[in-house]
């Protein structure tokens, strides 16, 4: 019952998320959104434990279409085009509304949806906005701030007040502070993906 992270392999690329994927063993998914250069796909590959399975750049704009994980068969990491790349033209910037709107409202199969923040800044007016779309979705959700390791002893200590500030009046939100870098956050990240996996085949 127990999964094995290690056990990946990229399945499937999409550029149109219409029909939605379903995949060869049509397994739930877990998507990773957020800001483009946020840490998503670097994110997936330390949950994994890979260095270069999801394509990482420090130019924000690399993750251009959906990619599909199989993960030990038995769930799908989505890692999706990040929002908010301004250099992305007008047109591309439709196409990637569109695909995240089409992926998230017409899919059955997310158990888990993991929104990124970057934890040096405050969320942005698109964070926040998703933030909003997310949480009316009713599928488990969670925020995960990246980056933590270069915060400041100083900035550390105001994360906590920043991420209640975010999210303020909201029911309870499962917040994980993550680092590719270092490593923090994996453990936990992984423990709380295998409790909904459970929750959801039970
Ligand atoms: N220090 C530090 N750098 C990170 C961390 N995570 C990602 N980065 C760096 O941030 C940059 C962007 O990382 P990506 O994982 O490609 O970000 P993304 O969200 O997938 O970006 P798009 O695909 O453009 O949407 C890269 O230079 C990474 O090395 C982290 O935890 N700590
Ligand atoms: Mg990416």
């Amino acid at each position: 019952m127990n999964i094995n992270f290690k056990n990946v392999r990229l399945e499937a690329t999409k550029f149109d998320s219409y029909p939605t994927y379903n995949g060869a063993e049509n397994l739930p998914e877990v998507a990773f959104i957020g800001r483009s250069n946020v840490g998503k796909s670097s994110l997936l590959n330390t949950l994994v434990g890979s260095k270069s399975l999801a394509k990482v750049s420090r130019l924000p704009g690399k993750t251009r279409s959906v990619n599909y994980f199989n993960v030990d068969h038995k769930l799908y990491f989505v890692d999706l085009p990040g929002f908010g790349y301004s250099k992305a033209g007008k047109s591309e910037t439709e196409r990637f509304k569109k695909l995240i709107e089409k992926f998230f409202l017409s899919n059955n199969k997310l158990i888990l949806v993991c929104q990124l923040i970057d934890s040096r800044h405050e969320p942005t007016k698109l964070d926040e906005i998703a933030n909003n779309f997310l949480m009316n979705l009713s599928i488990p959700y969670c925020i995960l701030f990246t980056k933590v390791d270069k915060l400041k002893q100083s900035q550390r200590a105001k994360l906590l007040d920043r991420a209640n500030e975010f999210i303020k009046s909201k029911q309870s939100v499962e917040m994980i502070p993550f680092s590719s870098k270092s490593g923090e956050g994996k453990k936990e990240l992984l423990s709380y993906i295998e409790s909904i996996y459970k929750k959801s085949v039970n």
